[in-house]
């Protein structure tokens, strides 16, 4: 009877299999997708020097024999009055229902209060205990640390406080010791071998938005959006077709993206064809339109069809 209770619940008859789901919430450009990264030992979020890169929800999966974590990154909470901004603070809202333990991050280098005050509120209203990260602490001095913390904990209950450097791997596994501690034993929630709940033409539209961030200035990454309308794969000869539109909100935007000659859209195929080409180990054609569909990102209905909106 045990053991078939066991198997049901997918744990290990030795007991003790444990299993959860971590958020990890903060500002924008805090570092959240930085460190889902890291914990999973593989790029599954994209990442950007920008702030509002991140728009809707990652779950990472963590497996080893003794536990599954699933660590959801979010997109950066912050206040505007922009529809596809109050989405993504939505998408940030939804990923705090239903889980064992929340990671708030704080760029410790680079702190906005005001913004801290709103998500700290937020945060009281929910039950899963909080641990503070504090990260980038790369780039500020040890004798800052002390006094921040001290100040954190003024604000709120943490269950601990814990200072990383998500991008220079300082401190991220104390922090999954400390999640652990949260984590109920539990049943697999995915396959042992998955990732990401990512799909790969998902990926793919990521890493053609995370380009055009990282290529382009101003407010063309906030006006643009990117749809996978064909994905085909060939297994035989190890060859995948992906067909994109890229979507943005004015003809100027549009003539940004393609270039002089067509020298911006060639760059971003490039880079997001080998970027997809080394991870898969696969051939990867890559072909990109450009549409101007003015104002999507205040039409709801637009918003919905792209998956930013439930
Ligand atoms: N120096 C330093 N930079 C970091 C660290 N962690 C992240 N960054 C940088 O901070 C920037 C933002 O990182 P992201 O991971 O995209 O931040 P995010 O919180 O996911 O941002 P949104 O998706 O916009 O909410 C990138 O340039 C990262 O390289 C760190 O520990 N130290
Ligand atoms: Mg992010």
């Amino acid at each position: 009877m045990t053991d078939l209770l066991h198997k049901m619940q997918g744990s290990r008859p030795d007991g003790g299999f444990r299993s959860g789901f971590a958020a990890i919430i903060g500002a924008p450009n805090a570092g959240k997708s930085t460190l889902l990264n890291r914990l999973l030992g593989t790029k599954v979020a994209i990442t950007t020097p920008r702030p509002q890169t991140t728009r809707r929800l990652v779950r990472g999966i963590l497996t080893t024999e003794r536990y599954q974590i699933v660590f959801v990154d979010t997109p950066g909470i912050h206040d505007s009055k922009r529809l596809l901004n109050q989405t993504l603070v939505r998408w940030a809202r939804q990923a705090l229902l239903d889980i064992d333990v929340v990671l708030l991050m704080v760029d410790a280098a680079k702190r906005d209060v005001a913004n801290e005050l709103f998500i700290l509120d937020m945060l009281r209203r929910t039950e899963a205990p909080v641990i503070l990260l504090l990260n980038k602490i790369d780039l500020i001095s040890k004798d800052r640390l002390l006094p921040l913390i001290e100040e954190m904990q003024r604000a709120f209950a943490f269950a601990s406080v814990i200072p990383i450097s998500a991008r220079f791997n300082d401190g991220v596994e104390l922090l999954l010791n400390d999640v652990l501690r949260f984590m109920p034993e539990g049943p697999l929630f995915y396959d042992t071998e998955a990732v990401s709940d990512q799909t790969r033409d998902m990926l793919a539209a990521e890493l053609v938005r995370e380009k055009i961030f990282l290529l382009t200035h101003e407010d063309i990454p906030y006006s643009t959006a990117v749809e996978v309308e064909d994905f085909q794969e060939d297994q035989k000869k190890q060859q995948v077709t992906i067909h994109a539109t890229i979507y943005v909100e004015k003809d100027s935007q549009k003539g940004i993206i393609l270039g002089a000659n067509a020298s911006m859209i060639k760059r971003i195929k490039k880079l997001v064809r080998e970027e997809l080409e080394t991870t898969w180990g696969q051939k990867i054609t890559l072909e990109l339109w450009v549409k101007v569909r003015k104002n999507w990102s205040k039409d709801e209905r637009f918003l919905k069809q792209i998956g930013l909106l439930e």
